[in-house]
């Protein structure tokens, strides 16, 4: 097992350069920094490779995270929406390939987060999201990249809310590098278990996001950790367990996350780093 950090910990904006955080990560102990795909085809070339350096030379493995926004949409009923999200996959897959990117996560099927003030069409966006994560499949494969399809509670998706939901979409694809994604944050709305629903997912399991049930770092809260690591451990989880804080309020990423209070008791930089140092030693013990 790999452990690591998604940088919007650290920052307001989606848009917020990774670059910085690599060395932050190895200089914390990270093995893995998972950056924000959202922006990334706006980065150039140069920058795009200063980051594969960076990640090289500081012994840091990528992973990649994207909430898509509703005009690049696998599932939309638009045609031309759904034309516009494969064309922003294989761009991003593509520079992903480039950074030694294995792994992108997230809401792939669908967009987030969602709007629900529109009507809800589960089965029409679970059938035009699978048909379109099905096809971009081989596409990725070329690359060596899974897509891991992230499952979310209700209030942020509609298509994938439990491990179950994750895993029948998964397997009705047909594709080996199309794999579950558990979050332990979301987990704790929806499933009736946590080391159930990883036992569910099992060697489907591509990918691993912790959080505690209200967002903050891993061992702050009351989520079951030592329930959590046992089951990664009975599956024979090998992948990444990514850490998802999110505590401070501010941006896109505050609002888009819905914090509304500062959960670091008004930390600094300085103070955000050593909690998730802390953070890191404590998920090293407990799931590792
Ligand atoms: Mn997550």
């Amino acid at each position: 097992m790999k452990f690591g950090i998604y940088y919007p910990y650290w920052e307001h904006e989606w848009s917020a350069d990774c670059l910085k955080y690599v060395e932050k990560a190895a200089r914390l102990g990270f093995d893995v920094l998972e950056i924000a795909a959202h922006h990334l085809n706006s980065y150039s070339a140069a920058h795009i490779a200063e980051i594969a350096r960076a990640a090289r030379d500081n012994g840091i493995t990528l992973t990649s995270g994207v909430g898509p926004s509703p005009q690049k949409n696998l599932s939309s009923a638009d045609p031309d929406i759904r034309k516009a999200g494969r064309a922003f996959f294989e761009e991003t897959l593509t520079n992903l390939a480039k950074l030694d990117i294995r792994i992108i996560g997230g809401a792939l099927h669908s967009y987030w987060p969602i709007d629900y003030s529109r009507p809800v069409d589960k089965p029409g966006d679970r059938a035009r999201g699978l048909e379109g994560i099905a096809s971009l499949a081989d596409f990725a494969a070329n690359l060596g990249i899974d897509l891991c399809l992230e499952v979310l509670n209700r209030f942020e998706n509609h298509v994938l809310n439990t491990a179950e939901e994750g895993v029948a979409f998964v397997r009705e694809t047909g594709k080996p590098n199309v794999k579950v994604m558990l979050d332990t944050f979301h987990m704790n709305i929806e499933e009736n278990s946590f080391a159930e629903a990883i036992r569910t997912a099992g060697p489907l399991l591509g990918h691993f996001h912790t959080g505690e049930n209200n967002r903050r770092v891993p061992g702050s809260g009351r989520l079951p950790w030592h329930e959590i690591g046992a089951a990664l451990r009975e599956v024979g989880y090998k992948g990444a367990v990514v850490m998802e804080p999110f505590v401070k309020m501010g941006g896109g990423i505050g609002s888009d996350i819905k914090v509304w209070r500062d959960l670091s008791n008004n930390a600094d930089e300085e103070q955000m780093d050593e909690a998730a140092r802390q953070s890191l030693a404590f998920s090293r013990f407990v799931l590792g």
